[in-house]
């Protein structure tokens, strides 16, 4: 066995918490359904399709901005830092880089998809044969510790690429990073990607692409329910709603119910209105003051790095 994988450090989330956590929001009056729930197989697949649209700029604009001041932000972290990806997914963003960085003390992969983990953590392990590799399989929103380990890295620096960050509701948002930041210390370093705030059309457009791939990856959280939960949506019955919310600076995505309907799950019938909707995601957006601001409690904007067009920002703070 890979000697990788072999110290895999597991926080399997419970198949009935999750379960819970769909019936406890689709009681609200405001119905809603955790957005990591979109990423099963075909989820993750579609979620990657995604990043691959002309209107989605995020993936794209983060990539290049990236590629583009690789050397500046490896100087930066320090050429021995240990990483620690938050949601890695198939740990693609990181090798941009794992090749920068002269001799990084290692790699923490933390993902919430055991499949996903175990086969980056092969792929990686192949291609970076030096490299040590702690990969802990958890929700990341969930309380979780690190992998032991017997070295001393120069500095920790959690990497959290994508604007998932954006997923969070602000307050949430600032006591997630804080209580990291707390947990790992004084000094640690953070690298996040951060959407920001623009104009509404493009905004809009980036989340009701012509192709509707985000439509069928919206659409597919009723599927998943259905296969795992033994749920009954019919999908025809639902469509994809996703406007940018101005007041509150954030994308919201809905499932809209097209009639007035019952679905039945877990043996009870939940009661939905025609044009009701379950609230799947936020995605909000920030302008660099305001994220700056946001962790201020816990961290010290140290570099900003962006694109032109100033469409999105990559972050590097300090613990303080
Ligand atoms: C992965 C959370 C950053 O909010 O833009 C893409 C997910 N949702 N299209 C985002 C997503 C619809 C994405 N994040």
């Amino acid at each position: 066995m890979n000697s990788n994988l072999s110290r895999l450090k597991k926080f399997e989330p419970e198949a009935e918490s999750i379960l819970e956590e769909i019936i406890d929001g689709l009681s609200k009056p405001q119905k809603e359904l955790p957005s990591k729930l979109f990423y099963d197989k075909k989820g993750s697949f579609l979620f990657d399709e995604i990043c691959e649209l002309d209107e989605y700029y995020l993936t794209r604009t983060e990539t290049s901005i990236m590629t583009d001041n690789i050397e500046d932000i490896c100087s930066v972290l320090g050429d021995d830092c240990l990483l620690i990806e938050l949601g890695s997914g198939s740990s693609k963003k990181i090798r941009l880089l794992l090749s920068g960085l002269t001799n990084p003390a290692g790699y923490v992969p933390i993902d919430i998809s055991e499949e996903h983990l175990i086969n980056s953590v092969k792929a990686l392990a192949m291609d970076y044969p030096d490299l040590r590799i702690l990969p802990v399989y958890a929700d990341y929103t969930q309380p979780f510790s690190l992998p032991n380990y017997d070295f001393t890295p120069t500095k920790k620096v959690v990497y959290y690429p994508g604007s998932t960050i954006g997923n969070f509701e602000p307050k949430y948002a600032s006591q997630f990073l804080n209580n990291i930041g707390k947990q790992l210390g004084k000094g640690t370093g953070l690298l996040i990607g951060v959407d920001l705030k623009k104009d509404t059309k493009t905004l809009e457009d980036a989340y009701n692409d012509k192709q509707d791939v985000t439509a069928e990856f919206n659409l597919n959280m009723l599927e998943r329910i259905n296969r795992e939960h033994g749920a009954d949506f019919i999908i025809e019955d639902w469509e994809h709603w996703a406007f940018y919310n101005q007041e509150h600076g954030r994308i919201e995505m809905h499932i809209k119910s097209l009639a007035e309907q019952k679905v039945r799950l877990n043996g009870s019938k939940i009661n939905f209105e025609q044009n009701e909707t379950i609230l799947t995601e936020y995605s909000y957006k920030y302008s660099i003051d305001d994220f700056k601001e946001l962790i201020s409690a816990s961290y010290r904007l140290e570099r900003v790095w962006t694109d032109e067009e100033n469409k999105f920002g990559i972050l590097y703070f300090e613990t303080v």
